[in-house]
């Protein structure tokens, strides 16, 4: 069981959840800014305008990551630095777009490899207040455009590209649960914003067509000569059947895992949604346009795969409200046969089952022709972790088996079942703004003090991250 020898392995993170200086050398303000604001959004009334402080600490955070033997490192751009308004006839800034171009001159002179992602979450508020940000089918594509090429532009060293970070997370938990900025939901009577029957599927269609657009660029004016990759980040859980006997459940857990991946997938690999998704959603899902779909179709390079934990499905009776994003069925962290799929840990979605990580990569490999395929998250909190006193977190054992068991499972995937894993990057480098759980929950392998300058520290979990690998990568 082993890894090819160039496999790159190292951490990832994000801008509005590490880099804080929010206020700093003229970037505007974001749609997550506006939804910290708001109270009762973020479980611990915090927000990211302090963060890990890594906007001022570059020099740091590269020196841990050569400290633990990283070899590639995943970061996001925040758009809103670069251009502050957001929009492609809105002032470039040149202090943003400095400061990038020397984190990554910086990384790739301590010999780590840079994967960035244009946007994980933060769009630039003027964009939502100005048209309705993502719902706008017109105008978003077009200034994500924009934007990107005064991004490839800029970092021409950068040869590893990510347009979005998990669409599913900016559709459905932005404009149908609302738990994330900009907080859109139809489900809850008291603060309805938007229409959540329509808007996920609308919004999910843009981002697909921002992607497309994007990619278009990249390969049109920069790849030729820079000579680089790009590709989508999508999130998906494994399923398991609740009940492998019944077939409509062996149905509904597949048709999770489309809902989830398949719904931005397919048109990249297939040029069309999933049946599943329109015998669910209609008319309410989109219709690409040719000129949409030529820009969709055939649109990565690399598959991109964040992968944290698994569910039991089971099947539900009756037509699913419009409202009802997953549709007709519900997930359970126990069989029916009563076996628990993991230990509980401190995130109510997550729970570790590192079979579900082989399961997903065969998963994918299978329906999509054996893509390459970079891991750019998978990582775990620990449950009651922020209660503990300093040394008892930085002993994080279980984060530690997590991450042990998971890489294994992946390199069992490579070597034995053909999966095309290319790279590994573990979420997080260090504990961060972890969105509407603000800072209670930690996903870091690095500790971070809030509570005293932003101060950082290895856990166990970071110390062994180089001997996991060193075991399973073939040596040159
Ligand atoms: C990642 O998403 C994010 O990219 C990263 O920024 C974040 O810090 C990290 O996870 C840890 O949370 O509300 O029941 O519908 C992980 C994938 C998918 C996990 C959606 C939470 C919500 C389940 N996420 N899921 S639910």
């Amino acid at each position: 069981m082993s890894l090819p020898s160039d496999f790159l392995w190292g951490f990832a993170t994000a801008a509005y959840q590490v880099e804080g200086a929010t206020q700093q050398d003229g970037r505007g303000a974001t749609i997550w800014d506006t939804f910290c604001a708001i109270p009762g959004k973020i479980a611990d009334g915090t927000d990211g305008s302090v963060a890990c402080d890594s906007y001022n600490r570059t020099a740091e955070d590269i020196a841990l990551l050569k400290r633990l033997g990283a070899t590639c490192y995943r970061f996001s751009l925040s758009w809103s630095r670069i251009i502050p308004l957001g929009g492609r006839n809105d002032p470039v800034n040149q202090a943003g777009i400095d400061h990038y171009v020397k984190f990554v001159d910086d990384l790739l002179e301590a010999g780590i490899v840079p994967f960035i992602t244009l946007l994980h979450w933060d769009v630039p508020d003027e964009l939502d207040k100005r048209y309705g940000g993502l719902l706008n089918r017109q105008e978003f594509p077009l200034d994500f455009e924009n934007y990107a090429r005064v991004v490839f532009k800029s970092i021409p060293k950068c040869k590893n590209w990510i347009t979005f970070n998990e669409p599913w997370c900016s559709s459905i938990l932005g404009y149908s649960t609302g738990f994330f900025a900009p907080g859109h939901t139809s489900n809850r009577a008291k603060s309805a914003i938007g229409d959540s029957s329509r808007e996920p599927w609308i919004v999910g269609h843009n981002l697909l067509v921002a992607h497309g657009r994007a990619v278009k660029v990249y390969r049109d004016e920069f790849k030729p000569a820079d000579k680089g990759e790009i590709g989508i980040t999508l999130n998906g859980d494994y399923t398991y059947p609740w009940d492998p006997e019944d077939p409509r459940d062996v149905e509904a857990a597949n048709r999770k895992i489309e809902f989830a991946i398949s719904w931005f997938a397919d048109p990249i690999y297939f040029g069309k949604y999933p049946d599943s998704m329109r015998k669910q959603l209609g008319d309410r899902l989109p219709e690409f346009t040719p000129e949409e779909l030529a820009l969709v179709q055939g649109s990565n390079d690399f598959y991109g795969m964040n992968h944290y934990t698994a569910d039991y499905v089971k099947h539900g009776d009756g037509n699913p409200a419009p409202e009802d994003f997953l549709g007709d069925l519900s997930t359970h962290p126990y069989s029916k046969s009563g076996d628990c799929i993991g230990p509980e840990t401190q995130s109510f979605w997550l729970r570790p089952n590192p079979e579900g990580f082989r399961g997903l990569l065969n998963w994918l490999s299978k329906r999509y022709g054996y893509p390459n395929i970079y891991v750019t998250e998978n990582g775990t909190s620990i449950l009651g972790e922020n209660d503990l006193k300093e040394p008892e977190i930085l002993n994080d054992e279980f984060r530690y088996k997590y991450f042990y068991d998971y890489v294994n499972a992946m390199a069992k995937a490579v070597s034995e079942d053909g999966c095309n894993v290319k790279g590994y990057m573990a979420w997080s480098l260090m504990d961060n703004f972890e969105w509407a759980e603000g800072y209670e929950t930690r996903f870091g392998v690095t500790y971070v003090n809030y509570a005293d300058g932003q101060q950082r520290k290895e856990k166990y979990s970071a110390k062994k991250m180089k001997e996991i690998f060193d075991a399973v990568i073939e040596k040159k």
